[in-house]
């Protein structure tokens, strides 16, 4: 309540610079916020301006964004600087216009976000509202809808509340009581079995052939799983399948290994309790690049000359496999201790495949490819 009354003056301000004469572009670096923002503005605007677009200046690619955009029927279209003569007026949610140069040269009347104010860079509009302490600035959105008495239609609300779930991580991440009022204003016109499809839009159709090789060479490694997936299109999608594999129950840890652009990428996954994976990476492959990351999560990355012509998988597959020799070669004494790891909880019925590294022929194998059958097999899928 005494929202309404803070932000009505304020919305009067911006009210005034609304006329049925004239064209708006709303744009964006779209994101679930962004998104969400933008059609709140476009709803706020209808009626009392010309036509209004909703303009992005980056690609969407990810799933979740994808079917936000299809299931909630948000208009898009490309940002292309020649708006610049077919629109009068243009605004800005969820950025500030130094947040990329495809702002540049767009003379936005409105500002409304939630990042930090950075002094070197004064956001200047004929309507500004930044408020960085908002987690979303779909939850500052919902109240303008409140404040002029707007009921949002499903669609809408359900945007908002996927605007607020992912900036906010779910309230997991800083957030402010308007976050969470907003949510459950939203709750009331949202729908939400058609925000869990949105949620659970994690995967685009073309990684499911990555899925396939991640299970098919998933080998035991230590107290872990290893699996190596060859070459990829882009390193991100080992961080989608090492995440995908943090769902498996009593899985303790995980790495993801892919080539991408004479770069061998391993992606780990822990479950926080049992190795500290960022330690584990850096012991196990720091000295071929970088290796490193936290109790739960890391990423190593080197470059491909540094298996020297041998089998990737394998060699990968030994540097974190392989028993080391016992702490007094300057190992630190918790990184060999979490090294001789129990056995895995997975299996219960062999040895690890630590003890006796696998009989490989190192040269069988295409450098690059994935499914290397001469590893120890995972008993889940041989059982
Ligand atoms: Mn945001």
């Amino acid at each position: 309540m005494p929202n309404r009354r803070r932000i009505s003056p304020r919305l009067g301000q911006m009210l005034e610079l609304f006329s049925r004469n004239e064209d708006w572009v709303i744009v964006i670096n779209a994101d679930p916020d962004a998104l969400a923002s933008a059609l709140a503005l476009k709803r706020l605007m209808a009626r009392r301006v010309g036509k209004v677009a909703i303009a992005h200046i980056n690609e969407i690619s990810r799933p979740d964004n994808l079917a936000m955009i299809r299931y909630l029927r948000i208009p898009l279209v490309p940002w292309s600087p020649s708006m610049l003569e077919s629109y009068q007026r243009f605004a800005m949610v969820d950025s500030q216009p130094h947040h990329s140069p495809a702002f540049d040269g767009i003379p936005f009347s409105i500002v409304i976000d939630h990042h930090p104010l950075v002094p070197e860079h004064p956001v200047e509009a004929a309507f500004v509202d930044i408020q960085p302490q908002y987690g979303a600035v779909s939850s500052r959105m919902t109240e303008y809808l409140r404040a002029l008495h707007i009921r949002p239609g499903i669609r809408l609300s359900t945007a908002l509340q996927y605007g607020i779930r992912t900036d906010t991580a779910t309230f997991t991440r800083k957030s402010s009581d308007a976050d969470m009022r907003a949510f459950q204003q939203l709750s009331f016109h949202s729908d939400n079995a058609l925000l869990m499809r949105i949620v659970r839009s994690e995967y685009l159709p073309e990684w499911l052939g990555y899925f396939g090789r991640a299970i098919t060479s998933l080998h035991k490694c230590r107290s872990g799983m290893f699996s190596f997936l060859g070459e990829v299109e882009n390193p991100d999608i080992l961080v989608v399948v090492a995440d995908f594999f943090t769902r498996v129950h009593g899985l303790r840890w995980i790495a993801i290994c892919g080539v991408y652009k004479e770069k061998v990428v391993v992606i780990f996954r822990g479950d926080g309790q049992s190795i500290d994976v960022g330690g584990y990476a850096a012991q196990r492959l720091g000295t071929l690049g970088s290796a490193g990351g936290h109790r739960a999560m890391a990423r190593a990355e080197f470059p491909l000359s540094a298996a020297e012509g041998r089998n990737i998988e394998i060699f990968v597959y030994r540097r974190l496999s392989d028993r080391l020799p016992k702490a007094k070669k300057g190992i630190p004494a918790e990184v060999a201790q979490n090294a001789e790891e129990s056995p895995a909880a997975l299996n219960s019925s062999s040895e690890q495949g630590d003890t006796e590294p696998p009989a490989v022929h190192e040269m069988s194998v295409s450098p690059v490819g994935a499914g290397n059958n001469d590893l120890p097999g995972m008993q889940i899928l041989s059982n």
